[in-house]
C-alpha cells in the first residue's frame, strides 16, 4: 500500500499541521508560479492566516509550463511538508492552504475558470524576474520576450503572465465580476508598480479598451518577500519521509526565517497574513531596497565569486575567511546606500544575513543564485552602485561584484570547465570566440548590450577603472588570487 502523505490527521505528534480543516475553506487566491519559494513562503503565511482567522482563502496553484508540481501535489490532496532547517534541527510542518494544483499547459480550462471565478479575489505571482517580459527601460512589455510575443500574436490563448492576467481581467470586466488584486512576489524593484505598467502596456497593444480600466480599477500592492529556499536536493524527500513517516513528493526545505512586507491595498479583501507575521505598511520601497541590495546583492556577489572559486554552496563560501570578509564588506557597502529605516538596525540586519548565509543545514547552491544575472544585477548591484557614487561613497564592492559576474559570463572556470550560463541573455552575454578574453574586451562587449548596464555607470571613470582592475585580476591571476587581492583592499 502506498504510504503517500494524504491527510493532516495521520502524522507523528511532533509534526506541525493545519490548525483548521482544509476542506472547510474554499479558494480565494490563484497563485501563478507553483515553485518551492511559494510553497515555503506565501502558502505558509496563508496557512497561518486560515488557522487564525479562517476565511475562504485557500490557494489554487498554477504553473505556467511544468506539469511536475501539479503531478506531485494532486495525489496527496495538495498537502506537502515544509522542512525548516536550522541549528535547532529540522522541523516538519504540513501545509494545508493549497486547494488545487494546475498546469496552464495541460489544464487550460481549469486555470481560466479559476482566474474568472468571482471567489478569486487575489492573483499572486512568483515567476522569477525573467518570467514577466518587462522592458525595464520603458516599464512596458518587451516584445522580444517569447511569452509576450506569443500572447500579442494570439491574445485569446495566453501562455505568459501579462497575456493571462489581461485576458482574465477582460473576462471579468465583461461578466461584471470585480477585478482581482494582483500581488507580485518576485524580487523586482517596486514590483507592484512594475507589474502594473507591464499590464497596462500589454493591454494597450492587445486589448486597448482594457488599459484604462486596469490603470483605474486594479490594485497592485508592492511586496518584499524573503525566505531562503534552496532547490530541492536528493536528501529532501528522504528527510520528509523520516520526519513525517510518509512519502511526500512535494516537500520543500527552507530556513526558519521568513519575512513579508506588504503594501496594504486589497480592495476585495485579503487573508489575515499578519497572523503569520506579515508586516503591512504604506510604503514597501525602503524594505525592498534593503533586502534587494543587502541580501540579494550580496548573494549575487558571493555566488559569482564563490562558484568560480570552487564553492558549491553558500555555506562553503561563508567558511572561506577571505570570501566571508568580502561578504561583510559588501553588506556594509550596500547598507551605506540606504536611507534610515525607522525600527530597523541595518548593522543587526547585516549580521543576521551573514548568519543566515552560513547556515550549515541549508544546501543552497551558488550556481542556483548565479542564474539569470542579467535580470538580477540591475536592482541588486547597479542601482546601489549609482547611489554610492551619488553619495560620494566607494564603489569598489559593487565593482568587484560586477567584475565577478562579468568573469562568470565567460562560461568557463579557471580550470577550463564549461558551464551553462542559464540566463535569458546567454547568447548575447558571452563574447564571441573561445580564446582568452581581455578585461577591456569583456567590459566593452557587455557595455554594448542595450539597457543592461546603466549609461551613468559606464560613463563614470572611477567605476570603470575599478571594474577593469578586478576583472583584469580575475582573468590574469585566477579567481582565488583576485579574491585574495580584493579582500586586502
Ligand atoms: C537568491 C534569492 O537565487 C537568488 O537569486 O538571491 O532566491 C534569495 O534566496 C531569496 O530572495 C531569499 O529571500
Amino acid at each position: 500500500m502506498s504510504n503517500r502523505l494524504h491527510s493532516p490527521d495521520d502524522l507523528p505528534a511532533d509534526v506541525a499541521r493545519p490548525a483548521y480543516r482544509p476542506a472547510d475553506h474554499a479558494p480565494g487566491i490563484v497563485h501563478i508560479g507553483l515553485g518551492a519559494f511559494h510553497k515555503a513562503h506565501q502558502a505558509v503565511y496563508t496557512d497561518d492566516a486560515l488557522a487564525a482567522a479562517g476565511g475562504d482563502w485557500r490557494i489554487v496553484g498554477v504553473s505556467l509550463r511544468s506539469p511536475t508540481p501539479a503531478e506531485e501535489l494532486r495525489p496527496q490532496a495538495c498537502l506537502y511538508t515544509t522542512i525548516e532547517r536550522s541549528a535547532d534541527g529540522s522541523h516538519a510542518r504540513v501545509i494545508g492552504s493549497l486547494a488545487d494544483a494546475l498546469c496552464l499547459g495541460t489544464d487550460r480550462d481549469a486555470v481560466r475558470d479559476a482566474l474568472c471565478a468571482p471567489a478569486t479575489r487575489i492573483v499572486s505571482l512568483t515567476v522569477t524576474e525573467k518570467g514577466y517580459g518587462i522592458d525595464r527601460a520603458s516599464g512596458g512589455a518587451d516584445p522580444g520576450h517569447p511569452a509576450i510575443a506569443a500572447d500579442l500574436a494570439d491574445p485569446g490563448t495566453p501562455r505568459g503572465v501579462a497575456g493571462l492576467l489581461v485576458w482574465a481581467l477582460g473576462q471579468r470586466r465583461t461578466s461584471g465580476t470585480p477585478p482581482f488584486t494582483v500581488l507580485c512576489c518576485d524580487n523586482l524593484p517596486e514590483n507592484g508598480r512594475l507589474l502594473r505598467s507591464l499590464l497596462i502596456d500589454f493591454a494597450r497593444r492587445a486589448a486597448p479598451d482594457l488599459a484604462d480600466f486596469i490603470a483605474s480599477d486594479v490594485a497592485f500592492p508592492a511586496t518584499m518577500v524573503d525566505r531562503i529556499t534552496p532547490a530541492r536536493g536528493p536528501g529532501t524527500l528522504q528527510l520528509a519521509r523520516d520526519l513525517t513517516g510518509h512519502d511526500d513528493r512535494a516537500a520543500v526545505e527552507c530556513e526558519a526565517f521568513r519575512q513579508w512586507v506588504i503594501e496594504d491595498r486589497f480592495p476585495t479583501g485579503r487573508p489575515a497574513w499578519e497572523a503569520g507575521g506579515a508586516l503591512f505598511v504604506a510604503d514597501v520601497r525602503p524594505f525592498e531596497e534593503m533586502k534587494l541590495r543587502m541580501l540579494n546583492g550580496t548573494h549575487s556577489m558571493l555566488a559569482y565569486a564563490g562558484f568560480l572559486a570552487g564553492h558549491t554552496h553558500v555555506r562553503d563560501v561563508m567558511k572561506d575567511p577571505v570570501l566571508a570578509t568580502l561578504v561583510r564588506r559588501h553588506l556594509a557597502a550596500a547598507a551605506a546606500t540606504l536611507d534610515d529605516l525607522p525600527g530597523v538596525d541595518l548593522g543587526t540586519y547585516a549580521e543576521d544575513l551573514a548568519r543566515r548565509f552560513a547556515n550549515p543545514h541549508l544546501a543552497h547552491e551558488t550556481y542556483q543564485i548565479a542564474m539569470d544575472g542579467s535580470e538580477k544585477m540591475p536592482q541588486r548591484i547597479f542601482a546601489p552602485a549609482q547611489d554610492a557614487l551619488r553619495r560620494g561613497q566607494s564603489v569598489e564592492p559593487f565593482a568587484f561584484a560586477t567584475a565577478a559576474w562579468m568573469r562568470y559570463v565567460l562560461g568557463r572556470t579557471d580550470t577550463g570547465e564549461y558551464y551553462d550560463l542559464r540566463d535569458p541573455l546567454s547568447a548575447a552575454l558571452r563574447p564571441e570566440g573561445d580564446g582568452p578574453a581581455s578585461a577591456e574586451d569583456v567590459v566593452q562587449h557587455l557595455y554594448g548590450i542595450e539597457g543592461l548596464i546603466p549609461a551613468a555607470l559606464q560613463a563614470h571613470p572611477e567605476w570603470t577603472a575599478e571594474v577593469l582592475k578586478h576583472l583584469g585580476n580575475m582573468v590574469s591571476l585566477g579567481m582565488t588570487q583576485a579574491i585574495a587581492d580584493a579582500a586586502k583592499q
